[in-house]
Order: C-alpha cells, then structure tokens, then sequence
C-alpha cells in the first residue's frame, strides 16, 4: 500500500471511530431520557460458527422479519453458492478422472464451465435445467460425498429442495434466509427494542476480535456471546495443524475470556450446531472418543458428550471477575433460538456469579 492509501485509510478509520462514538453517546443520552435498561452484546466466535444466524433469528422474533421483497432479493446469492458448489463437485469428478452417470452431463459440465459465479444475477430456466440435471447425476451425488466437509453445511439443504428453488416464481422462505450462509465482512450492529430493553448486538465480523481498532465498540459490553459451533469437533481448525476446529475455538475463547475489554462482563457460550453434532454422534458418522481422548463416556451419548465440552469451556475462562454460562442451541430453529434467548435474558436479570450450564 502506497503512503497516500495508508494515509486515506487512517482517515477513514478516524472518521469511522468517531461516528461510533458518536452514535454511542447519542444512545446513551437518548436512553437515560427514557429510562430504558440497555444490553450491550458483543458477538465473537470462528466463521461460521452462527453470530449472523443468531441475529437474523432475532430479526425475526423480535424485529419484524424480512418482507417477501427483502426475501426475493435474496435468491441470487442462494443460485450463486449453488452454481459455486456445483463447479467444485464438477471439477472433483474431472480431477478423478470419473465419468458421469448420464451422458448428457458431459454436455452440462460444459455449459457450466462457461458460466462464472458473478454472471449469475438472477433466474434462467436454462441454469436451473443444468443444476438438476447434474445434481441427480450418481457421480455427483458421490462427489458430494466425498467432498462435503468442504462444502458449507447448509449446501445438502439447499440441493434438497432443488425442485422448489428452480421455479421461477421462487421466493426464499425464512428458513431459507436461516439456512443461506452470509460471511459477515464488516462491523455490523443491530438494536432490538423488547418490552423495556434495547439490546444492542455488535458483529465485529471479518476483523481479529481483539483489534485495538474496534476499541470503542467494546466499550459498555453487558456480555460477550462467544459462538461455537460444536459439529467441529471432528474438522481441522483453519489456523492450526495440531488441532481440531472445536480446540481451536476453545484456543480463542481463553484468549477473549482474559482480554481487558471482556473480563467484566457475563460470558456466554452459545454452542450452535447442536442438531448437526447429534446426528454425527447418534448416526456413528464420527467417533468423539477418537477426537478427545480424555473423553471417557459412550461417543453416542450427546448428554454426556455436551457435559464434557461445556466443561473445557469453563475451565478455559480465563476470566477471574466475570460470569460464564454455556447454553447449547440449534440456530436454524426459530423455536428453539427463542427459548435460548430467554434463558439469555434470565441469566443477564441474575445478580450473582456462578459457572453454569443453564441448557442441554
Ligand atoms: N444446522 C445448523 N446450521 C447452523 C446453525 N447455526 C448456524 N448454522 C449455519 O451455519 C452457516 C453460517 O452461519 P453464520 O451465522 O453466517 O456464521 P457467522 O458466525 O456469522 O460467520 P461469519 O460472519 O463468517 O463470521 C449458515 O449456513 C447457517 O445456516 C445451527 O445451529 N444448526
Ligand atoms: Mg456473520
């Protein structure tokens, strides 16, 4: 970066510091006028461990939803991940050297080669035709197989209701907005106003959670929401060879924990993904005993499994001040988010500290 664009950056993080102090002082006074109790949360955890999720949900509990045309604009990026998915399975085949099922898809894969992902803006029978042709292609299917660790989690899903989504008059329903993964790149911030309380949520999205930057936005946190997505525990953790995404998690939560922005406010761990590491662990699709041996219960036994995890987090904490709860949740479960979410606003009305797991 050249000295002017250092230069230009600086000034646009200054202004940008300023604005939130800004906003925050103009809150601040507009609520001491209105006597309204403030919640400050801030949401950290991996990618794609579900703080988007857990905000969208509020959206729709308590926020008024998303409108049909909000939904609407939706669909392109949901055709998008699904052409850029479609593009990896098809290029894991070539790779492999195997032959399609239907010999027509030879002739797909060749249309397909010539669309980019940014190309597709919205609905063309002509794509759709080509997606469904090689999603009910066996080598696909195996493909998809082999490669779904790879592939975001909500790709099955999406391939699954293919025939809904390839009409032309398709308009995403909310839990299609739940399930649709939408990297968060910026600082995103969203108020709820519930019976007398605003809750302000911060996602400090795409940035190290402990950047001196977004000082300001830690300041006056009530509580930390640390998300982990629990279904990781048999994955490798993006940033280290020597352990898996669930001990990575944990590597950071002891790092946030003990940081001078957090260590004075209530600590939650919202362990999402809860549906999906039941169905590994019931279905035998992977062994937790392999990946913590200091694990000692039955793999197959989710209480005693979750009792374990909850444990590593609470002995993680490194905080020596605050409070820590755990509470375990499927995100993409409106009912389900809304009972977690009165649990998190029980736990924020109790005076006193205690280490707990106020869910299974
Ligand atoms: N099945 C299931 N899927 C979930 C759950 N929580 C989140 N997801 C899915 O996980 C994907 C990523 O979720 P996000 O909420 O975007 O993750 P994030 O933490 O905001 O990710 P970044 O913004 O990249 O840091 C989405 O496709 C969600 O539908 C859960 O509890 N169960
Ligand atoms: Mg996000």
């Amino acid at each position: 970066m050249d000295w002017f664009s250092l230069r230009l950056a600086e000034f646009r993080e200054r202004r940008r510091r300023r604005a939130i102090d800004e906003r925050i002082r103009h809150e601040k006074n507009s609520m001491d006028s209105e006597n309204v109790t403030r919640q400050n949360f801030i949401l950290l955890g991996f990618p794609q461990s579900g703080k988007s999720t857990f905000l969208k949900q509020l959206r729709i509990l308590h926020g008024g939803g998303y409108t049909e045309s909000q939904r609407r604009e939706m669909r392109t990026r949901i055709y998008q991940m699904m052409v850029a998915v479609m593009k990896l399975l098809v290029e894991e085949l070539v790779k492999s050297s195997v032959s399609f099922s239907d010999p027509v898809n030879e002739h797909h894969r060749l249309s397909l080669d010539e669309i980019t992902v940014s190309s597709v803006t919205g609905y063309h029978q002509s794509f759709m035709d080509i997606l469904i042709s090689l999603w009910n292609d066996d080598a696909i299917k195996k493909s998809f197989q082999r490669q779904s660790m790879l592939l975001p989690t909500s790709t099955k899903y999406f391939f699954d209701n293919l025939s809904r989504i390839s009409g032309a008059d398709y308009v995403p329903t909310e839990h299609d907005v739940l399930m649709l993964a939408t990297p968060t790149t910026s600082v995103e911030e969203h108020v709820f106003e519930i019976d007398t309380k605003r809750y302000r949520m911060t996602e400090p999205g795409g940035q190290r959670p402990l950047s001196t930057n977004w000082f300001q936005l830690f300041a006056d946190v009530n509580c930390m929401l640390y998300f982990v997505d629990l279904s990781g525990f048999d994955q490798p953790c993006p940033w280290s060879d020597h352990e898996n995404a669930l001990e990575g998690a944990r590597a950071l939560f002891a790092t946030v924990s003990g940081s001078r922005w957090f260590c004075h406010c209530t600590h939650l761990v919202m362990f999402s993904r809860q549906d999906v590491m039941k169905e590994k662990l019931l279905n035998d699709f992977s062994s937790f005993q392999k990946c913590f041996p200091d694990y000692t219960g039955p793999s197959d036994d989710c209480q005693e499994v979750f009792c374990f995890i909850q444990m590593m987090f609470i002995k993680a904490d490194a905080s020596e001040t605050s409070d820590v709860h755990c509470v375990f949740v499927n995100l993409t479960d409106t009912h389900n988010t809304r009972f977690v979410f009165q649990i998190v606003q029980d736990i924020l009305r109790r005076p006193t500290r205690c280490n707990c797991c106020d869910l299974l």
